[in-house]
């Protein structure tokens, strides 16, 4: 290893003329330029900081040597160009290492932003919107229907007293009605609260409130007493509809239903009344329509007869209204109740009821 020439005098090296003393000097300059070309931006900080250090450290760096070694002991005839070499290699070190020092910041600074930049042409997180569930579907079918004509929703609570789920329907105590409805009672209520057996609570709750005309639908779940099989569970879907006034027929009962009908299965659906009986409406019926499978002809569906039972319904029965302090005399009105799991499962041609409930996205993907 060759010593620095830095660190002995100028006399030592034998370095004696201006001409000696200029070569000298250009010998430093040209190490200080090949080492700044090594140091390039890749190169890593520690090592930036130690070549920078070497030149221009205080302690021994070359800089404070030659000005050390080299000017202060010089001769008094070779001071004047020394100490002239001195300022040039020394404004020269400077600027190179500030030239330098912002190429690599610049550098850095290029390299980080390339880091940070987002790549907007990266695909995003994609997540699964999914749809609305078929029973979900099917009520927005029903209510739209409803909304048309005038009517509006009203929604209730799932739990209800005795008496607006019986006694204000014209259902006593010890009713046969009551076989496939008495169940699922609260635990503790002393006012016997039990889950509802159909949306009915809210129209009576509604009727208590406001007076004629009332025009409603009451979407919601209730609860029966029923063994679970293909076609029954112990809850189901239900949308009650009830509209009173002054001057409503069987008529607008007739009329209501048929609209209804074409509105759900199409303008070729014909409409048919059966009569029936519940103990909240007088006369009662069962509304049937053609067969949306076979038009009427008959088929399995349809069990060959050519209709399809869709939902109960009748005159308000004139016992309902002393209930709610309505006048009997004066007002008359039409009710109906429809079970919407059982429509959809016709409209769709569904023969599981439990396929409804397990969302299995196997199913839920049929009806998007
Ligand atoms: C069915 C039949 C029906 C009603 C519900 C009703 C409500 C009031 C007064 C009179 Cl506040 N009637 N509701 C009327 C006829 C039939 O439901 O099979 N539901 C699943």
């Amino acid at each position: 290893m060759t010593t620095d020439p830095t660190t002995q005098t100028l006399a030592q090296l034998g370095d004696t003329t201006p001409e000696k003393v200029t070569a000298r000097f250009a010998e430093v300059r040209v190490r200080f330029d090949r080492q700044a070309g090594e140091h390039s931006a890749k190169k890593d900080a520690e090592e930036w900081k130690g070549f920078v250090v070497a030149w221009t450290g205080r302690k021994s760096g070359v800089l404070t040597n030659v000005g050390d070694n080299w000017l202060k002991p010089a001769a008094k005839e070779l001071k004047p160009i020394v100490g002239q070499e001195f300022q040039k290699l020394k404004a020269h070190v400077e600027a190179t290492l500030e030239e330098k020092r912002k190429e690599i910041e610049a550098a850095a600074e290029e390299a980080a932003a390339a880091r940070d930049q987002v790549d907007l042409s990266l695909p995003g997180v994609e997540r699964a919107i999914g749809t609305r569930h078929l029973i979900r579907q099917t009520f927005d079918e029903l209510l739209r229907i409803f909304l048309s004509i005038g009517f509006s929703v009203v929604e209730g609570p799932e739990i209800e007293t005795p008496y607006y789920n019986f006694e204000a329907l014209n259902i006593p105590e010890h009713h046969p009605a009551r076989d496939n409805m008495d169940t699922f009672y609260i635990e503790g209520s002393h006012a016997g609260h039990l889950l509802r057996t159909h949306t009915s609570p809210m129209q009576i709750r509604t009727m208590e409130k406001q007076a004629p005309p009332v025009r409603i639908v009451v979407p919601g779940k209730v609860y029966r007493r029923d063994n679970p099989d293909s076609t029954h569970g112990y809850m189901f879907h239900q949308i009650e509809g009830l509209a009173v006034d002054t001057d409503i027929t069987f008529c607008d009962f007739k009329g209501t239903v048929q609209y209804f009908v074409r509105e759900f299965l199409g303008p070729k659906a014909k409409t048919r009344l059966r009569p029936s009986y519940f103990p909240f409406t007088e006369p009662s019926a069962e509304v049937d329509a053609t067969c949306h499978v076979c038009g009427g002809t008959g088929c399995r569906v349809c069990k060959f007869s050519g209709w399809i039972e869709l939902f109960g319904a009748g005159m308000v029965n004139p016992a309902v209204y002393g209930f709610v302090k309505y006048d009997a005399e004066k007002l008359s009105g039409f009710a109906f109740g429809m079970g919407v799991d059982r429509l959809a499962m016709m409209k769709y041609g569904i023969t599981e009821l439990p396929l409804l409930f397990q969302n299995d996205v196997r199913f839920l993907r049929q009806f998007p």
